[in-house]
């Protein structure tokens, strides 16, 4: 590895910061290796689609165009991502679409409580015209500074904490997690917790510590982060479905020559379809192993939960209630 590194860094262009002053046609034949950065470790679903893509790209581009991995929040959490994508310091960013939706207010639809039926009509929805649609209402948006590329699965997600919530009333005091958007905390305040937005990268200490009492995700994330070791109660309130979203810095995107971006495009489009086959036999798995390791998965009568979130969606899903209209339609 780190002979390959020193090989890389001696002949190639490190797309990044600064380092790309020449035009795009000067650079039209030189190797270019293209950061990437994920929250998760190597091996997540996102992470292994992202990486198969890179080895296709090099494949497809005979060595010229590659792929550096930066997983495990070794680049920062979500929001340090984002800004690093929007300078061009990095390339691809794989982030939840969560923290997206301060920057494009229409991808908050994705980020409504119970704005799915079940995963699977989320998933008719990304891979039908309103996924087109909203990559490229974030590509269009000029404040973004990124390139929508994909979508990938992030499952459903439910509370965790060291003791079964099975209605709001288990919820009150409950210091819980939420991603860093102002939606997800009054969710979780509407549902009887007091919802704590936090970067993914603080969570263990946090649940270790006492500072937050749990948080909420899918069984992937509880199981590969360790937080099960703190929260053995996952209470299937289901109350978010949230795609994971890939996208690339606007920066780095508009030095590449027309055919780089075609090729770019179409793999992520392949790497969305990769990462569904791996996210399911990850979830699988990961659910049998967080039973072994002790979790107790706890039956919720979610009704209650979809009741108290109504005015959450009233609030953040009317003003795109066209849209949202189309998301219920889509059988
Ligand atoms: C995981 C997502 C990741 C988010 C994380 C979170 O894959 O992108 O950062 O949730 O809760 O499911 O912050």
């Amino acid at each position: 590895m780190f002979q390959r590194r020193r090989f890389l860094t001696a002949c190639a262009v490190v797309l990044g910061a600064g380092a790309l002053g020449a035009p795009a046609a000067g650079l039209a034949q030189q190797k270019m290796v293209l950061k990437a950065t994920d929250v998760h470790a190597l091996g997540y679903p996102t992470v292994e689609a992202v990486v198969r893509m890179g080895k296709t790209l090099e494949a497809q581009t005979n060595g010229r165009l590659s792929i550096q991995m930066f997983p495990a929040m070794q680049l920062g959490g979500e929001k340090e991502m984002i800004e690093q994508a929007q300078v061009g310091a990095l390339q691809f960013a794989r982030i939840s679409v969560g923290p997206m939706g301060p920057i494009v207010d229409e991808l908050n639809v994705f980020n409504l409580p119970f704005m799915f039926r079940d995963e699977a009509h989320m998933r008719k929805v990304i891979d039908g015209p309103i996924g087109v649609e909203l990559l490229g209402k974030l590509t269009a948006n000029p404040n973004a500074k990124l390139v929508g590329l994909c979508w990938m699965d992030a499952g459903t997600r439910s509370v965790y904490a060291k003791k079964p919530i099975k209605g709001p009333a288990d919820l009150k005091g409950q210091k819980i997690r939420m991603m860093g958007n102002p939606i997800f905390v009054e969710t979780m305040n509407a549902m009887g917790g007091n919802g704590v937005a936090m970067g993914f990268q603080e969570l263990y200490n946090a649940l270790q510590t006492g500072v937050v009492d749990g948080a909420e995700n899918n069984p992937p994330s509880l199981l590969t982060q360790n937080h099960y070791q703190v929260t053995k109660f996952y209470s299937l309130t289901g109350h978010l479905i949230i795609p994971e979203i890939l996208v690339f810095s606007k920066a780095s995107w508009d030095k590449l020559s027309k055919a780089d971006q075609d090729l770019i495009a179409k793999l992520s489009r392949d790497a969305q379809i990769e990462q569904r086959g791996l996210w399911d036999a990850m979830v699988a798995d990961s659910v049998a192993k967080l039973k072994a390791g002790g979790v107790t998965f706890v039956a919720v009568d979610k009704k209650v939960f979809y009741d108290a979130t109504k005015p959450i969606r009233e609030k953040y899903g009317s003003k795109h209630a066209a849209l949202v209209k189309r998301i219920e339609d889509t059988k």
